[in-house]
């Protein structure tokens, strides 16, 4: 099952007059606003977002998994899947692997896979939050990074170099390190000794990584450890990586905070050092829900966007990635509603009317403020969007396109309806 534009021109031909009358209506808005409607559509359109390998099967929780059918088998269908997304969307130009669930057989065929897909590879994703026995000595029942025993350090740090090396096969330029090290109840772990020993680890493939990689260090502060983790915090996550070196940044996850944290403030933080190198797009009510983006918390989300939009120049151009996962719908209709929310809040923060948030704040008018801001993310952009994906070649109404196609329908009747996903 492939989407080519042909495709796409035909299924968007019966969404076409109505969608050029809206988008007609929000262009004399912007006008009358001062705002350049074009700038913004270019801005859309540079922006993708990763797909990362494991979302296209069924996610599950700790206690079920319940397959839909037509789930991509290997590497190479999962590929063809994130295609398929990027075809319709325009705004998924990237897939992130997580090793060892989806090591490619032959880095080249994968590598021009990918490109005809118009995919490069975003960052690598280690794993030595479980057990692979075929592929290791030692187990991670008791921390990796951290580990006591230095055997079991060497064997985290030996998987994460060829994690590294994987990714130079194929063109990445990033690795992700996400720990589930730490511990469940009180006194089972020193805590200064498991974080020295973390940096140790961290800064021995923080030297193996070519030059040109950077190192992102994801926190978390719960779960799957429930008394600590190691790197519990934003804070903790600056420190190693300030500790390993310049090529070493902070990761953040949305869902990996506590209840009603403000992450806006923290993005705001780091990108103030400089130290900002990649984001986990999900959505969260209670923990790490990884639920669907701007399911829940829709206006945290553009506030967020509202400092992402201001990147300094000190701080290179964040990874970005979709990191959710569940067992109730299509992912594939998940992830493109996902990608709807993430470039619906960059479209809203792009329009903030920067010079005057500037003059009502400097001025203490806290009311202009909110004003300046909400009036913002009340602005129904969802026509610009359209626009920017129709111009791109991508459909206008992705979700209806994948449907009216019968994505789904045709890709179960390839693969059957109990294939199961390597990952989770
Ligand atoms: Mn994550």
């Amino acid at each position: 099952m492939r989407i080519n534009t042909e495709l796409v021109r035909e299924l968007n031909h019966s969404s076409e007059s109505r969608h050029h009358q809206q988008f007609e209506f929000l262009q004399e808005q912007f006008q009358q606003k001062g705002i350049n409607t074009e700038a913004l559509i270019n801005k859309l359109q540079q922006f993708q977002v990763a797909i990362p390998s494991w979302a296209l099967g069924a996610g599950g929780t700790r206690f079920g998994r319940f397959s839909y059918g037509g789930e991509p088998a290997n590497l190479e269908e999962k590929i063809r899947d994130v295609g398929i997304i990027h075809a319709l969307t325009q705004s998924a130009g990237a897939i992130s692997l997580h090793i060892p669930w989806d090591v490619p057989g032959d880095p080249e065929v994968i590598r021009k896979l990918a490109a005809d897909e118009g995919l490069i590879f975003d960052a690598m994703n280690s794993n030595t939050f479980q057990d692979q026995p075929e592929h290791q000595q030692h187990s991670y029942k008791f921390g990796s990074l951290c580990h006591t025993d230095r055997n079991v350090r060497e064997q985290a740090v030996d998987h994460n170099k060829q994690v590294i090396d994987i990714g130079v096969s194929l063109g990445s330029k990033s690795l992700t390190v996400w720990l589930a090290d730490g511990s469940s109840f009180p006194g089972q772990l020193n805590f200064r000794e498991a974080l020295a020993r973390t940096l140790d680890s961290l800064q021995e493939i923080y030297r193996y990584m070519p030059p040109d990689w950077k190192l992102f260090i994801e926190y978390k502060p719960y779960e799957p450890s429930f008394y600590s983790t190691v790197i519990q915090d934003w804070g903790t996550s600056h420190l190693l990586a300030n500790e390993c070196g310049e090529n070493a940044y902070c990761l953040v996850d949305l869902g990996h905070h506590l209840p009603n944290t403000n992450i806006e403030q923290i993005v705001a933080t780091l990108l103030w050092r400089g130290k900002l190198g990649g984001f986990h797009f999900n959505d969260s009510k209670y923990g790490d829900d990884d639920l669907t983006v701007g399911a829940i918390k829709p206006y945290q989300l553009f506030l967020i966007f509202n400092e992402l939009v201001n990147i300094p120049e000190n701080n290179p151009a964040p990874a970005w990635m979709i990191d959710a996962s569940h067992n109730l719908k299509d992912p594939m209709e998940d992830l493109m509603q996902s990608l709807e929310a993430i470039t619906l809040a960059y479209a809203q923060a792009l329009t903030v009317d920067r010079d005057a948030l500037e003059q009502a704040r400097n001025a203490n008018d806290v009311t202009q403020a909110q004003e300046i801001l909400q009036n913002s993310y009340r602005s129904d952009l969802r026509p610009l969007l359209r626009e920017a994906r129709k111009r791109a070649g991508g459909a206008i109404d992705p979700i209806g396109a994948y449907r009216k196609a019968g994505v789904r329908e045709k890709l179960i009747a390839e693969r059957g309806l109990k294939t199961v996903a390597t990952g989770l």
